[in-house]
């Protein structure tokens, strides 16, 4: 089962869990109100279980490629993990199968706090388009990933504030319009 968590507000590194005290978890339902949708998945038997290939064609994810999160792996390592901790929004969904590793997607919910969701190997996770949310690898500082798209990819992070983005307005409008 995933485990997601409100965070603390401790500056202190961003590769560790951010957990308050007492935690305060919140579930799978609470994750799909705010458009967040999670699968787990046999990492090291995708291919004949077949769920995968399954949300790929329902989902009509045609692109697909592997990203690998080490300073030999990933150009401008230092670079891109910033960029990805820098708080964004993408004009399409951001999915990830994560085949190796872990790491933390946070994402800012109706009331704009953030809860971490920690990513293992297995899972599945669709952020919906314009939902403002950044990553971080955890102390363990290895993730390797499946990167599913529709079409041809574009992961430009439009940073916040962009709170006038098309996809931030249909986000909005979806999710966050009934938010208390
Ligand atoms: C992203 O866009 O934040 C990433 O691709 C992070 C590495 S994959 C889990
Ligand atoms: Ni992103």
């Amino acid at each position: 089962m995933v485990r997601a968590w409100f965070m603390d507000d401790s500056d202190a590194d961003q590769r560790l869990e951010h957990m308050t005290d007492p935690p305060q978890f919140v579930d799978l339902d609470y994750l799909k109100e705010q458009g967040v949708l999670y699968w787990k998945l046999d990492a090291d038997n995708w291919e004949k279980e077949g769920k995968l290939t399954q949300i790929r064609s329902e989902r009509g994810y045609s692109y697909e490629d592997e990203i690998t999160c080490t300073p030999e792996k990933l150009p401008n390592y230092e670079e891109k993990l910033k960029m990805f901790y820098q708080e964004h929004l993408h004009s399409d969904e951001e999915i990830r199968f994560i085949v190796d590793g872990s790491g933390y997607f946070d994402i800012r919910d109706k009331n704009d706090k953030w809860i971490r969701i920690e990513c293992l190997k297995g899972d599945l996770i669709i952020l919906p388009a314009g939902i403002y949310h950044r990553f971080t690898l955890d102390t363990k500082d290895y993730i390797q990933a499946k990167r599913l798209f529709v079409g041809v990819p574009v992961w430009t992070p439009h940073n916040r504030p962009n709170d006038d983005h098309p996809a931030r307005l249909e986000y909005l409008k979806s999710y966050l319009s009934q938010a208390k």
